[in-house]
């Protein structure tokens, strides 16, 4: 591990990462505490504990932060995967720590865009740039180890 540490752009990679995954961690907060402000629990023991609805599973606001928290995972699980094997084909740390940040900031803006509902079509725009990082990196990857197909 300290040895990969040691690969500048896979350092860059795993700090943009894990904020990326502490900020899915805030959805997932962010879920739990509408579902008690709205009492609007998906499980019956929920519902014994807090009191409301004994299923509530249809509440607008938590089912957009769970759109929201889905296409984190839609997106940011396939960034985890080609982020660390785009950091093992030697790119350049300038243009690399790009590709990451381009990512990241556009992944925050496109969770405030849900949470927030912000006018359309920014959430989709913001979709729209964190694909270009992601797949620069897939062809890049794709360039690295055709020979091996
Ligand atoms: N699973 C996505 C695939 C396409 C996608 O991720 N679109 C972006 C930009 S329109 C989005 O924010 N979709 C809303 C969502 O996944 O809830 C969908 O059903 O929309």
């Amino acid at each position: 591990m300290a040895a990969l540490m040691k690969n500048q752009v896979f350092s860059c990679f795993v700090f943009y990462g894990v904020l990326l995954v502490m900020k899915m961690y805030i959805i997932a907060i962010i879920t739990g505490q509408v579902r008690l402000r709205k009492k609007a629990f998906a499980n019956p023991e929920d519902t014994l504990r807090h009191g409301g609805l004994q299923y509530h599973r249809q509440d607008p606001y938590v089912e957009r932060c769970r759109r929201a928290h889905i296409n984190d995972i839609e997106n940011i699980l396939p960034f985890l995967f080609l982020g660390a094997i785009y950091s093992m084909t030697g790119p350049g740390l300038a243009v690399a720590r790009l590709h990451f940040l381009i990512f990241f900031l556009a992944r925050v803006l496109h969770s405030v865009a849900y949470l927030f509902a912000l006018q359309a079509p920014t959430r989709s725009l913001a979709y729209i740039v964190a694909q270009i990082p992601c797949i620069s990196m897939a062809l890049q990857i794709l360039m690295a180890v055709w020979q091996y197909a």
